[in-house]
């Protein structure tokens, strides 16, 4: 899979992508994230990409020209399936969104600055629009790398073990269960007998207990959905 992000701060996203899971990903060949400094597209000496907003009030509004040059000119080279403007008033970023959009080729994510990009560029190009939650952020970067991040382990072949993504928290609608590792016991707490005993099924079961605790606890929207 291909993604590429067009964003004003660049250097915001150099690193999210060069570490841990979507390392592995890129180094396997499975991931190919690039990422475009719309100022190389901006207008004039001065390369703008900004501008006050019509009608007057607080905040820059990113200018409809440099943005859909870098889009086209990202488009000259391939055809996007989805072309993604990264905004509080999106979609909001769920386990399912997620794993739809794992299964396309070429996606495209705006990653919008200051007050927004002008409307014209959304009516004009942008397929899809997404949140990752109910709070501002200051630009769209660290929401597009959430969102690389959340597609990019589910490409087949991205986590070692290929199975642990079905059972991530959310996967059901579920939480994930609770986990441990050595010392059997820590500080006077031990670790539930059960993990250590070696009986599949009993462990299994125990999982899926918890698993239901745990969201009946913390998340029963979860569980009344659908
Ligand atoms: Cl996608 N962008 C910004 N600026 N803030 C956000 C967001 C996106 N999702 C939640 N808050």
């Amino acid at each position: 899979m291909r993604i590429d992000i067009i964003s004003a701060l660049p250097e915001l996203l150099e690193s999210p992508f060069r570490h841990s899971i979507l390392k592995r990903a890129h180094d396997k060949g499975l991931l190919d994230v690039q990422v475009h400094d719309l100022r190389a597209f901006g207008l004039g000496r001065h390369k703008q990409i900004d501008d006050y907003q019509f009608g007057g009030g607080a905040g820059m509004v990113m200018m409809a020209e440099p943005l859909a040059a870098a889009i086209e000119s990202l488009q000259a080279a391939r055809s996007y399936d989805e072309i993604i403007f990264m905004t509080p008033d999106g979609v909001l970023l769920d386990q399912p969104l997620a794993n739809r959009l794992s299964l396309k080729k070429n996606l495209l994510l705006i990653a919008g600055h200051y007050k927004g990009i002008d409307e014209r560029i959304r009516d004009e190009f942008v397929t899809l629009e997404v949140s990752i939650g109910d709070y501002v952020l200051s630009g769209g970067e660290l929401p597009a790398a959430v969102l690389t991040d959340a597609i990019g382990r589910l490409l087949p072949g991205v986590l070692n073990d290929e199975t642990s993504a079905l059972f991530d928290s959310f996967q059901d609608n579920l939480l994930a269960p609770p986990v441990y590792t050595r010392p059997a016991e820590f500080r006077g707490r031990r670790a539930p007998d059960v993990l250590l005993s070696g009986h599949a099924q009993a462990i299994e079961d125990w999982r899926l207990e918890q698993s239901l605790q745990r969201t009946r606890e913390r998340r029963p929207d979860l569980l009344e959905e659908e």
